[in-house]
């Protein structure tokens, strides 16, 4: 399988595992696991034809290792990312690094100066340890922002961080006042 052939199967699994698991009949649980032999059997049927080889070649080479399958190979699930309602991790809170990052687009920060981060229509909002990633992140949407979070104020005003299995750190939102714009090349303060 070459880099497209995986580009194009992530692209998949992640609607399916994050979005969409009903378009192929597919049973999530709470904890956002799927049957990996159901998920290989229902997306054949809607002309995705993949094995147990290529799901576990795609699931190693993801560059942000959204998918995590079972030791056994049995189950497998998304990471983070999910807006399905059938999903609900029961991620453990976890105290993050000082700061972290969350990169987004010029066009949104009079919305975020007024409303803060908010999830849309994921289940959190999405924060990284590492300014590049979230920097990459932005850049999807437009022109880049960086955004730098003060999670130990947050933390001692209540709010609580989760991390995912690839390391995104979640939390339910960020009021702008721990919220500061960080200078970066393309955006010099
Ligand atoms: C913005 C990638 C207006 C927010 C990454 C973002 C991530 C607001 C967009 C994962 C706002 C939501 C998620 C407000 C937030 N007003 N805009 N009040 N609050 N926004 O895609 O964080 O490659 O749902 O800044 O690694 O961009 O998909 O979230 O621009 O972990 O695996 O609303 O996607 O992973 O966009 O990206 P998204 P995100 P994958």
């Amino acid at each position: 399988m070459n880099q497209k052939q995986r580009d194009t199967l992530s692209k998949f699994l992640s609607y399916i595992l994050r979005h969409a698991p009903e378009s192929i009949g597919l049973p999530l649980d709470r904890d956002g696991w799927a049957d990996t032999q159901a998920l290989i059997q229902g997306a054949r049927a809607q002309g995705h034809d993949f094995d147990l080889p290529t799901l576990r070649e795609v699931v190693e080479t993801s560059d942000k290792k959204r998918f995590t399958l079972s030791d056994d190979g049995l189950r497998i699930r998304a990471a983070q990312g999910h807006s399905t309602a059938q999903v609900q991790v029961s991620h453990l809170a976890k105290t993050p690094p000082a700061l972290l990052y969350h990169g987004t687009a010029s066009r949104f920060m009079a919305s975020i100066e007024a409303q803060g981060l908010i999830p849309g229509s994921r289940h959190h909002v999405h924060l990284s340890e590492d300014p590049q990633t979230a920097l990459a992140v932005g850049k999807r949407y437009g022109q880049p922002v960086l955004l730098s979070i003060d999670t130990q104020r947050m933390r001692e005003a209540g709010f609580a961080f989760y991390q995912a299995d690839n390391g995104v750190w979640l939390v339910e939102q960020v009021p702008s006042i721990y919220l500061s714009t960080t200078a970066t090349a393309s955006n010099p303060g």
